[in-house]
């Protein structure tokens, strides 16, 4: 960027001066009548920029700019004037930024870019904004009360100590319980809903592996999905490949009676079809079962690759089934993870599991709450890692 002042009696004729010596494309970014000081050089001073980028950022500052007897000279470069305009672009540049970090910012939070640059993170992990406004204050006021910081003037504030508190504030509204099974209750019963497509049957299998298989507990795997052809047929296939006990119940009666008849096993997995959210009124049925068993532990799926607006009225449509906790499957196939933090606190349900792959059984994970909290914090553009 080049620019310089001219003084002329006209803006024409500065501007003339200035195409002379600098080409077609000087601009002018500012004219105005010069001072008693700088009068004898002529009426107006004209400053003119060749570089148009640059030329569109000076125009719109709103101040004339500072010129002294010295540099005033006919035709001379403004160095001062240079190096004048360089600082307040530099001013400028640091007000938008604050700006935009501001317009995020409730008022009430001190004039910390921490605080605002927090803000912002965890919108971009798409957390709900007022839960991501709740959990910034409050790791502020981890913080202690603000230094005596002069208005207008960001407080400095110990960023690690900053980045600790929020992510303690993050964790302490996330509710965990990587559980299967109603406390006492013997056998552990856990049946699996969701939406079609969101990793019931593959999660189903996946915690068979690791909480059955591995460690030698007698499992039956139980399927009630009837309602798409094949669907019991894939549970079969695994539970055959896994040589573990299957069977296929075709109302709500079969599968109560398949339970009854398998008191011996220590786990039993129910998978049930994949309803949408106007299917689920015609499952009352089953509904009903699930709900009303005190021993039967009913865990919703749903992928966490879905909005958090969607999320909502699936999981809602489900409450007739009153899943007690959620599973969260495909972390791998996201880079935001605000959804999962927002519906379980909405919700209330604790997290149980994360399915973070297809692959069966690695991609499973206990669900923990520094875990959530590490992805939230750290997880745009980040991938969720298998547990493997
Ligand atoms: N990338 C990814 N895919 C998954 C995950 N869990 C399940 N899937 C895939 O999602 C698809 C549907 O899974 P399925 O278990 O049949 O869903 P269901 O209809 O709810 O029983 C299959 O292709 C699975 O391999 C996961 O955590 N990550
Ligand atoms: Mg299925």
């Amino acid at each position: 960027m080049r620019i310089k002042s001219y003084f002329a009696n006209s803006v024409e004729d500065g501007m003339a001066m200035a195409r002379a010596e600098l080409g077609p494309d000087a601009m002018l970014v500012n004219s105005r009548r010069t001072s008693p000081e700088t009068r004898h050089l002529g009426d107006y001073e004209v400053v003119i920029v060749t570089d148009l980028a640059a030329a569109a950022e000076v125009a719109s500052q709103p101040a004339a700019l500072p010129a002294s007897g010295e540099q005033a000279r006919r035709g001379a470069t403004g160095d001062r004037l240079s190096a004048d305009v360089a600082q307040l672009k530099k001013e400028l540049e640091g007000m938008r930024r604050a700006m935009t970090h501001t317009a995020f910012a409730p008022s009430e939070w001190r004039v910390s870019p921490d605080a605002s640059h927090a803000y912002a993170s965890l919108a971009a992990s798409e957390l709900a904004p007022d839960l991501a406004r709740e959990i910034v204050s409050a790791a502020e006021a981890r913080l202690g009360p603000p230094l005596a910081a002069k208005a207008g003037v960001p407080e400095r504030i110990d960023s690690a100590r900053f980045e600790r508190a929020l992510a303690e504030e993050l964790e302490s509204r996330i509710r965990v319980e990587p559980l299967l099974g109603r406390s006492e209750a013997r056998p552990r019963i856990v049946a699996l809903v969701g939406p079609p497509g969101g990793g019931k049957t593959t999660t189903l299998v996946k915690l068979a592996v690791n909480y059955g298989l591995a460690s030698r507990r007698p499992v039956l795997l139980l399927s009630a999905d009837t309602h798409r052809v094949a669907a019991a047929e894939q549970l079969r296939s695994f539970a055959t490949i896994l040589g573990v006990g299957f069977q296929v119940a075709e109302t709500v009666a079969a599968l109560a009676q398949a339970i009854e008849e398998n008191h011996g096993k220590e786990l039993i997995f129910i998978d049930t079809p994949g309803l949408a959210a106007g299917d689920v009124a015609d499952f009352g049925g089953l509904a009903q079962f699930l709900s009303t068993r005190s021993d039967i532990d009913t865990q919703m799926v749903v992928s966490s690759s879905m909005k958090s607006a969607d999320l909502s009225r699936v999981v809602d449509s489900f409450e007739a089934f009153r899943p007690q906790r959620l599973i969260f499957t495909k972390l791998d196939e996201t880079g935001s993870f605000g959804a999962i933090f927002n519906e379980s606190v909405r919700t209330g349900k604790p997290l149980s599991f994360f399915a973070t792959g297809q692959r069966i059984p690695e991609d499973l994970e206990a669900a923990s709450r520094s875990r959530l909290a590490e992805l939230i914090l750290g997880g745009q553009g980040s991938r969720a890692q298998s547990a493997a």
